[in-house]
């Protein structure tokens, strides 16, 4: 008998499958196709635990597909510019480019050892120039649509990374990547118009049904839409231009309870509110104050609402009323108009402002059943549903009717209008860094601002600079990089510097995938046609926002320009769970890692692998355990020796796998009938649990308890009577059944059992109805409710013939015996409960 050498064994195999190419797919229209794709990582230089979770699911979908029949693309490659390489360079003195290729190929090989069915014809990886270019082309027919553009900004600045950061990547007023406290700091920056699409990005995610719904709430929420109006407040008399202040609100119904008014310390009025005014020193000393919060602090419902009066007043719309107007910390510049009413009866920030400055608080939404609603009673705001009072024409209209008439009113006024604002802000692209996609943007004195032409792309990125953090690109300090010539006027002209997020690289990735080798095109029109949308997308749920967002507005963008047919890039998602270590996350920083590589070299990738899809169901988190990972390759000897031990005799048997025509239920004894039920019934489970639910752990314990089974079977009927047809074709199944997850092992025993070609492309079997129906069945007998006994009747006894063989029992007269018996209830095939006086 043949020892499990599981090194051997997936080495061997990694190198004939690569050899014989069996993973590589073509553009086929005549096939159906099928796209897999899990989220392409960052080459920090090792795999972790997360990378063999998310992969591994990804696998066992892609080889399930491929064995159903699909064409399956199943492509891998990097997410290759950011940050860490460039703080390698400034720290260890390496080229960012020969510290990621050095780690890409590091990485490749250690995703080889785990035996993943990637077509690596495919590899891409955004830092190289042949992807690039298409990024920088990409960049141009956003440019060209006027979905790119140059403001001054106030951003987001980690002094510490030296450069600008987008909204997404501040997480509690700190730098995502090295949690220092972020800066505003005014700059030139480029951003991506994504607020243009921002009502298609809310509407679509209904187009998404396979998509897990806290993403999309997620999504949602960061969109940010909401319903409302803008009104305009006069001011007595014109400042330095201004003759209103314009306000944003959701609720105009409340117009009647504004006592004051708000605005942001950065609104422009302010600064004409400031002058002459005999407070000014004392103002400015506020605004200073509020300007070095971070936008969290001000926003925080932590954060004590503070605020100084200017000494101006601008009138009511509706009124004519005056409303004195304030400076607070609470209102931000980019939201809405800058400037809110203060509604302290109906809204709780506004109703702690108002008292802790003693402003008057006025009841106008009368709460349905209370009396008489009085603000000096009043401990709290009231928020929710009632009528109007103290509105003039509008008193006694339930409150939800008045928002729209109130909103008329303001329009036919010409005082305001109904307004939808959103949340989302234009994505800020341009970094002031160097290892990324050079922006393909010259400027020049005499033309301003020119793309590069097509047939100049690439811009390539030089691969000698000099890094000193500081506000600038490095690429600055390249002057071969940065003079250049005016493309339309031939005059002397300077090179933009900055460059891309990298999340602009990873937009369009599941696109060149589609036509990784290209030279003439980003992608090609057959092959996206054929293989988008991605079928099934798969990756951490930190991707929830900005990644998936940002590739759903660059597929819309697309689809808009005719160069895609789709305009949702994913149609299903799946968010994996986190690999835990005692509870905590497993990563670097709180030294629980537990390293793949070891893994996969004490036990096996086939081992990690199915502990891991074993473990728990992929959403949820999975708690490491190296008794799990015992027992996985406990498991795999186990289906080793099974098959060794039938080895020898099964030579006897011609064909591999019964057809159900081969089968004469009725000349089956009852343990083969067992078996081949239990045949049957391990393949319908795992088809579905694969198939149409990811329950990759159920199906495991599916596959689990066959070979448990088989071995009962082996071990209970005597060797002579054994049904060696029979016991082949369990071993032929569960060899294609185990194979997604455990592709090394299944092969070696596919080639000893007489399998033809590679498991990879054998079909997925099929299972026989008729062979799932058992002969008898275990029912439940309960007496007055209570579990008694449980007996073994033919499968479908109707409840009368049930009742009446459970009642001849002995063993349940003797439970009754003597007692009176007042009725019973029969559930077919289910349970028996007799009641007893
Ligand atoms: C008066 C009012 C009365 C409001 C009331 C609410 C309740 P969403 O739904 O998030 O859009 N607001 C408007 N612009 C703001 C800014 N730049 N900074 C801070 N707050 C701002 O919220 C809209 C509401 O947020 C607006 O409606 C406004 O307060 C406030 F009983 O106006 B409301
Ligand atoms: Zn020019």
């Amino acid at each position: 008998e043949e020892r499990y050498d599981f090194q051997e064994i997936e080495q061997k195999w990694q190198k004939v499958w690569e050899q014989s190419a069996i993973y590589g797919v073509k553009t086929d229209p005549a096939k159906p196709k099928y796209y897999c794709l899990e989220m392409f990582p960052y080459p920090s230089g090792q795999l972790h635990m997360g990378h063999v979770r998310n992969y591994s699911i990804g696998d066992v979908v892609a080889r399930f597909k491929t064995m159903e029949g699909f064409n399956v693309l199943h492509p891998m490659g990097w997410d290759a510019f950011g940050l860490p390489a460039e703080n390698a360079a400034i720290k260890h003195g390496v080229p960012p480019a020969q510290w990621t290729t050095e780690n890409i190929a590091n990485m490749r090989s250690q995703l080889k050892a785990m035996g993943l069915s990637y077509d690596w014809e495919r590899e891409i990886a955004s830092c190289y120039p042949d992807y690039y270019k298409w990024t920088q082309w990409l960049f141009l027919q956003l440019y060209k649509a006027n979905l790119a553009y140059k403001k001054k900004a106030n951003v987001n600045w980690c002094p510490s990374c030296a450069t600008v950061l987008a909204n997404e990547q501040v997480v509690d007023g700190a730098c995502e990547r090295c949690d220092s406290v972020v800066e505003k700091k005014a700059l030139e920056q480029w951003f991506f118009r994504i607020t243009n699409y921002a009502q298609r990005l809310l509407d679509d995610l209904d187009n998404l049904p396979g998509w897990p719904d806290k993403v999309k709430t997620m999504q949602e929420n960061w969109i940010g839409r909401s319903e409302g109006a803008e009104m305009d407040f006069a001011l007595p008399e014109t400042m330095g231009g201004f003759d209103k202040i314009r306000v944003y609100t959701t609720r105009q119904d409340t117009i009647f309870g504004v006592t004051y008014l708000v605005l942001a310390p950065e609104h422009p009025l302010v600064e004409e509110l400031l002058k002459n005014n005999e407070r000014e020193d004392e103002i400015r000393a506020f605004i200073s104050k509020v300007l070095n919060l971070s936008e969290i602090d001000r926003t925080s419902t932590e954060t004590e609402k503070e605020g100084i009066f200017t000494g101006h007043y601008c009138l009511n719309p509706m009124t004519g009323e005056q409303v004195a107007i304030w400076i607070g910390n609470y209102v931000l510049v980019d939201y809405g108009t800058g400037a809110v009413m203060g509604v302290p009866a109906h809204d709780q920030r506004d109703f702690e402002f108002a008292n802790k400055y003693n402003l008057p608080i006025r009841v106008v939404i009368q709460p349905e059943g209370i009396a008489d609603l009085k603000a000096e009673d009043m401990d709290h705001a009231y928020v929710d549903k009632g009528t109007l009072v103290n509105s003039d024409a509008f008193n006694g209209m339930p409150n939800e009717d008045a928002l729209g008439a109130i909103a008329t009113e303001l329009e036919k006024l010409g005082k305001g209008s109904r307004k939808i604002n959103f949340r989302l802000r234009d994505w800020l692209i341009s970094r002031q860094r160097y290892w990324g996609t050079p922006i393909p943007i010259i400027h020049c004195s005499t033309c301003g601002e020119v793309p590069v032409p097509d047939e100049q792309l690439p811009v390539i990125l030089p691969d000698d600079v000099e890094f000193k953090p500081s506000g600038e690109s490095p690429l600055r300090s390249r002057l071969d990089f940065l003079n250049c010539q005016c493309p339309q006027c031939g005059g002397e002209a300077q090179r933009e510097t900055d460059t891309m997020d990298t999340f602009v690289c990873s937009s369009w990735y599941f696109l060149r995938y589609c036509s990784p080798k290209n030279e003439h095109e980003a992608f090609a029109a057959e092959d996206v046609d054929y293989w988008m949308n991605v079928d099934q997308y798969i990756g951490g749920v930190e991707h929830a926002i900005l990644h998936l967002l940002y590739a759903r507005f660059f597929t819309k963008v697309f689809y808009d320009l005719k160069l895609v047919a789709v305009d949702e890039p994913f149609k299903n998602l799946l968010t994996q769970g986190m690999v835990l270590m005692d509870g905590a996350k497993m990563s670097k920083s709180k030294g629980n890692v537990v390293s793949p590589e070891e893994i996969i070299s004490r036990y096996g990738a086939d081992t990690a692998r199915l502990f891991i899809l074993f473990a728990a169901p992929p959403e949820r988190d999975l708690e490491w355990s190296d008794r799990g990972v015992e027992g996985a390759h406990r498991f795999l000897h186990r289906v080793w020796r099974l098959v060794q031990a039938y080895q020898p005799s099964l030579r006897q048997v011609t064909t591999l796998m019964l057809q159900p025509a081969d089968i004469n239920l009725s000349e089956l004894n009852k343990d083969d009938k067992e078996l081949l039920r239990q045949i049957n019934y391990t393949v319908k489970k795992v088809t579905e649990d694969v198939g149409q639910r990811f329950n990759f752990n159920t199906a495991v314990s599916a596959i689990m308890e066959l070979v448990n089974a088989m071995y009962i079977y082996k071990e209970k009927v005597p060797a002579e009577q054994q049904n060696l047809a029979l016991i082949k074709d369990g071993i032929g199944k569960l060899i294609l059944i185990l194979a997604p997850f455990a592709p090394h092992i299944c092969e070696e025993l596919w080639q000893i059992v007489g399998g033809k070609g590679y498991v990879y492309q054998q079909s997925w079997p099929s299972y026989n109805e008729k062979a799932l129906v058992r002969d008898e069945v275990e029912i439940v007998v309960q007496v007055n409710g209570k579990v008694r006994d449980r007996l073994s009747v033919a499968n479908g006894l109707d409840a009368d013939t049930l009742k009446a063989q459970v009642l001849e029992n002995e063993r349940v007269q003797s439970f009754i015996d003597g007692k009176n018996v007042v009725k019973v209830i029969a559930v077919p095939n289910k349970l028996v409960n007799i009641v007893v006086k």
